[in-house]
């Protein structure tokens, strides 16, 4: 790579932070905030030094590695590619397609080329077997916007810049910089927020990082949110608070939502979330009252046993108080690269509950089962039990619940291939793992965070480093074994249309694809030279074709429709190559109701599901909340789920790793200040340093994930020398959220006690 500086979008957390990174003789010597990023504004946290670690990091595969009796051997890529479709091919051959499962972690979000690929190679897998790391995650989000907005990837993200309250439950944006809210330099945009006035209000069952930086913050019982949110909506209906604004014509079934929570008043729900009920009332009336407010949900309320009503009820706040698709609230994103409107077009508004899995009947969602069912479907015998598994850049072993089950599980599969670069928890369990290139080896565009980001931008970034010719990206790995094992179906030779596809796509890779759609979009660069000539025409057909012709939706997308007109065009592959720091596409706007993809165009706020899911919370309400202690997790600023605690420069310090306590309960329990605590749960035991801390509500304990790098044969020596200990080998991954099928990660009940070392307890 040539000396001098290079701008490039951070990959590794949903913020989209600008980085310029300074390289010399093809070394980086120093990596930077990019001050004239549009969405960063010169902002990076602490892991954007990772980028440099992660590069250099020799114990980052480079190779295809195989696993025999005598250890890891290296392999030639053709020899890897022609061994693992055989053997998946075979096993599929024997006991049907569904006997390969699939997991695609977090890290595929990040990589606009395994996001193209992707497809294709599931296709050619063939299984309903599939999982991703969304069940642990943004699921509940997902089944509700697809209810309430008829597209699964359709969220309202809140418009921080102009907003005068932000109401933050069950997120730790400080920490996170954001979630289904990309918003880089969370500090910097709060200080704003304050400037204009604004208040930051959080609810959160540890006073975090966003706690401590808040104007008001109040302690909840973990899962209890959903009666919290029901309160609300109680006290809004019951203070006639409700006014849904510009979105009054499109929602339905508001006199449901009344109904629905009549029962649920601040008094009723004080004791199980440990809120007063005048500040549950002063919450509602604040939302109601603060014309530009918006109330923002994340892990802490999805990830949990009620995820789906809590995200749910939290999307009905937002409308119920007239915030929904009005600046300063919560907002549509109108993105270079519009994937909600491309998915739509295909058919692909997502769907749910479509069949259920072999084992424990959870339903599917769009084509993804739970993982945390996916052990039982490894060790279950029966028809269409995995056999053979495929992993693309997840830790399943570290970030699913009851990891040591599933430990067990792979350890016992016929043949495992993991698509990744790093010998971990999960991939040790591999019999071959192919490493794709490293981030700076690779061009990037944010296909996904782009669509969730606080301010529409547009990005692509050069790859840094030449990887040299014996190496792989992602989306080659993906596309060779997809067309191998499509061609092995075919007994070896296909259609020779087919064949020529397959080679068009394996030259072209994803940049081509990328210009088209940003060339077609609503900025695009297509739009230019034809627009005024072109717009009759256009409008003609728009009204000729019926409603759902996939021209009418192309045209819909496409910056010839009339209703772009405003916006800004010319984006292209090359024009965004011409300005490196990324293109502003301008706030956040009203898009309403040309953005919905309901049926009936309308915004469903009581949709059948949620409603019949209440039950459980009426369950919950008529029993006297339990003794015992609940876990939470947490995250860190300087980590990152399972896979950068191999940089020393981001592990080093004091153990993060640890069990955060209420004085309280320290003493009730006899636990000090330098005691190791086991935390033990019907899934397993753990053993971690505690913390004492009035940070944390009474009776609550929180363990950060990701960590447990101590299993036998993982390959990251950093990691192991910081191991830490998995919070998911306590989680039971019989808890799920039976509405959505999300793994409850938080509030599950834990036992917790003095750990001695065995020398001193034999002593004892
Ligand atoms: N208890 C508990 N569990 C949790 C959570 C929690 O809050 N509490 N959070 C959940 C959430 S939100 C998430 S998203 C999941 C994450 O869960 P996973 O996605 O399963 O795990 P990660 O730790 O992100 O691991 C990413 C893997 O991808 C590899 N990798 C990184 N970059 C690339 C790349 O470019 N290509 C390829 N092929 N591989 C790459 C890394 O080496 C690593 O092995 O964890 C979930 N688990
Ligand atoms: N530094 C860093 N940044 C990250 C990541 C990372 O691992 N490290 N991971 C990335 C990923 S994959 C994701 S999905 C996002 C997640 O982004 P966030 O959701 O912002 O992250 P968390 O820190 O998990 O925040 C969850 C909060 O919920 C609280 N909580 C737990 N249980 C409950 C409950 O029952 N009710 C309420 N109200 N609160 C509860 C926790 O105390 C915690 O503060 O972060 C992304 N960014
Ligand atoms: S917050 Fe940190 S890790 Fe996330 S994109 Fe920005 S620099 Fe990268
Ligand atoms: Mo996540």
């Amino acid at each position: 790579m040539e000396n001098g500086t290079h701008y490039r979008t951070c990959h590794l957390c949903e913020a989209m932070c600008g980085v310029a990174i300074d390289v010399k003789d093809g070394k980086i010597t120093s990596i930077r905030g990019d001050d004239n990023d549009p969405l960063s504004r010169g902002h990076i946290c602490p892991k954007a030094i990772a980028l440099q670690d992660l590069h250099e990091d020799s114990e980052r595969l480079r190779k295809p590695v195989r696993r025999t009796a005598s250890g890891w051997q290296e392999m030639e890529w053709d020899e890897a590619f022609d061994l693992v479709a055989r053997k998946l091919h075979q096993t599929r051959s024997d006991y049907g397609r569904n006997s390969i499962g699939v997991y695609l972690g977090n890290p595929n979000v990040h990589n606009h080329g395994s996001l193209v690929a992707t497809m294709p190679f599931l296709r050619a897998v063939g299984s309903q077997n599939r999982f991703s790391a969304t069940s642990n995650d943004q699921l509940p989000h997902m089944l509700t916007s697809l209810e309430m907005f008829g597209h699964q990837i359709l969220f309202p993200i809140p418009d921080i810049d102009n907003t005068d309250l932000f109401i933050c439950i069950g997120a730790n944006p400080m920490a996170s910089n954001g979630s289904l809210m990309t918003v880089p330099d969370f500090r910097g945009r709060l200080k704003e927020l304050r400037h204009r006035g604004g208040k930051l209000t959080v609810v959160d069952p540890r006073r975090t990082e966003t706690a401590k930086v808040a104007d008001e913050f109040h302690f909840i019982r973990p899962g209890s949110d959903a009666l919290l949110l029901m309160a609300m909506v109680h006290t809004l209906f019951q203070e006639s608070l409700v006014n849904t604004g510009s979105a009054g014509d499109l929602a339905k079934d508001v006199d449901l939502l009344r109904l629905a929570s009549l029962s649920f008043s601040p008094e009723a729900v004080s004791d199980h979330t440990g809120i007063q009920p005048n500040t549950i009332r002063q919450l509602a009336r604040q939302l109601a009252n603060t014309p530009k407010a918006a109330l923002y949900t994340r892990m802490g309320t999805s990830t949990q046993a009620f995820g789906g009503i809590a995200t749910w009820l939290a999307y009905c706040l937002n409308i119920l108080t007239g915030k929904l698709d009005r600046p300063g609230g919560v907002l549509f994103t109108q993105p270079a690269i519009d994937l909600v409107a491309i998915g739509a077009m295909s058919g692909q508004n997502g769907h749910f509950g479509k069949r259920h899995s072999r084992v424990r009947g959870l339903p599917e969602f769009a084509g993804e089962y739970p993982a945390s069912t996916m052990a039982d479907e490894i060790l279950t015998p029966g028809e269409g039990q995995i056999r053979a598994f495929v992993t693309v850049a997840g830790n399943p072993v570290l970030s699913s619940p009851n990891g040591r089950r599933l430990d067990e599980a792979l350890e016992g599969l016929d043949f495992m291939v993991s698509v990744d670069y790093y010998l971990n928890e999960t991939t040790r369990h591999a019999d071959v793992i192919l490493p794709p290139t490293a981030a700076l080896e690779r061009s990037h565009y944010d296909l996904i965070f782009s669509m969730f980001a606080v301010r529409n931008t547009a990005k692509y970034s050069e790859r840094l480093f030449d990887a040299g010719p014996d190496t792989r990206h992602d989306w080659q790995i993906l596309l060779e074994l997809a067309h191998r094992l499509e061609k092995l179906r075919k007994k070896g030779r296909l259609p020779i249309r087919a064949e020529l596809g397959w080679r068009a796509f394996k030259q072209l890779g994803p940049d081509p694809i990328l210009d088209l759609l940003l060339r077609s979009g609503p900025y695009g660069a297509a739009g230019k030279p034809v627009r005024g000539l072109a717009q009759p025409a256009i409008d003609l057909l728009m009204d000729l074709l019926p409603k759902r012709h996939p021209l009418r939706g192309l045209a819909n997308l496409s910056s010839l429709n009339r209703r772009w007109q405003h916006l800004p065009k010319g984006l292209s592959l090359s024009s965004l190559r011409e300005q490196p720091h990324g293109v502003d596409l301008g706030p956040l706007k009203p898009s309403l109701p040309d953005r919905l993809y309901t049926r009936d165009g309308k915004i469903n706020l009581a949709p059948r599901r949620f409603l019949d899911d209440l039950e459980r919370l009426h369950l919950v309400l008529s029993t006297p909340p339990e003794d015992g202690l609940l876990l939470i997790g947490r995250r860190h600023v300087r980590s990152n789920n399972s896979w950068m605690h191999n940089s020393q420069r981001l592990v080093k310090g004091k153990s993060r790793c640890t069990l955060m306590i209420h004085p309280k309960d320290a003493s009730r329990l006899g636990l000090q200040s330098g005691d190791s605590a086991e935390v033990q749960a019907s899934a397993g035991s753990i053993v971690v340093p505690v913390e004492i801390t009035e940070d944390i509500m009474p009776s609550v304990v929180s363990v950060p994930h990701g960590w447990g790098h101590d299993r036998e044969g993982s390959g990251q020596s950093v990691a192991t020398e910081h191991a830490g200990a998995s919070i998911n080998d306590v989680l039971s991954d019989t808890q799920i959220d039976p509405l959505v099928g999300t793994s409850v990660l938080n509030g599950q009940t834990v036992n917790v006690k003095v750990w001695r070392p065995a020398r001193q307890r034999k002593r004892a």
